[in-house]
């Protein structure tokens, strides 16, 4: 028991303007709330919808033990917690991936498109990974950034004009809806990450983002960011089955 309260005691005290540790915490607990919620959801629901919550819930749940780990990081070192943050996102991102997959499947959706899908976050990702953390000086994040970019881009084509956007009408009803639902998320609630990134390049938006006179900083952005996408993302894939059950 002592030993488990050490645990708690390591973690040093939250200065009340921290919003970065605070953004933490809160998107800590949230990840472990939506998992629960997730997991124990899933025996009520056919096995037809049964892969799609376990995925939403395997979502928050990666999301919860990196965010375990990045607000101690925070903590102790004060600063980002980058390679924490591509990690989560390595895995969380192409889930979000099979989630398109898997509600378009019933409509003839190929695992063709999902590794498609797949492969282009990956570079997103990878490419984002190496603008932020690895090539940081002069036009080099930018260059990345780009690339990273247009591998965006290409996933918003696919599910906004091309061959998922095609399943999604062919399906019609609420899985055209919820597909409907999950671009948006795409289309903005991803478009937060970007806003973030710039945030975080020196010389671009203010040192780490003096906006609207808080210290929106990189990491409270993708906090913000991470919140949203991954519980909204599982919640429209729950809504969906709670729908057709
Ligand atoms: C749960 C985590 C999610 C949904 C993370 C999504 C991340 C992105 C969409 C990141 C995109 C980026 C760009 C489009 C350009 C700049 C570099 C990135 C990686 C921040």
């Amino acid at each position: 028991m002592e030993k488990f309260l050490s645990l708690f005691a390591a973690v040093p005290a939250m200065a009340t303007d921290d919003y970065v540790g605070f953004t933490f915490f809160v998107g800590c607990m949230a990840m472990m709330a939506a998992s629960a919620f997730f997991f124990l959801s899933m025996s009520s629901f056919d096995n037809k919808w049964k892969t799609s919550i376990l995925v939403s819930g395997l979502i928050t749940f990666i999301a919860a033990v990196h965010y375990w780990y990045m607000r101690d990081y925070w903590a102790s070192n004060a600063t980002s917690p980058t390679f924490f943050r591509y990690v989560d996102w390595i895995l969380t991102v192409p889930l979000m991936c099979v989630e398109f997959y898997l509600i378009l499947r019933a409509a003839g959706a190929t695992k063709k498109l999902m590794w498609r899908m797949i492969g282009l976050s990956v570079i997103m990702l990878v490419t984002g990974y190496l603008g932020e953390a690895v090539y940081t000086s002069g036009a080099q994040p930018a260059i990345w950034g780009l690339v990273s970019g247009l591998a965006y881009f290409a996933i918003v084509y696919d599910i906004y004009m091309g061959e998922a956007k095609k399943l999604a009408v062919a399906a019609g009803g609420a899985v055209e809806d919820a597909h409907n639902t999950l671009v948006k998320f795409v289309l903005i609630g991803w478009a937060i990450y970007p806003i973030g990134y710039m945030a975080g390049t020196a010389g671009w938006y203010g040192e780490a983002g003096q906006i609207f006179g808080m210290n929106l900083s990189l990491d409270v952005i993708y906090n913000i960011g991470d919140a949203i996408n991954k519980i909204g993302f599982g919640l429209v894939v729950y809504n969906l089955a709670v729908q057709s059950k």
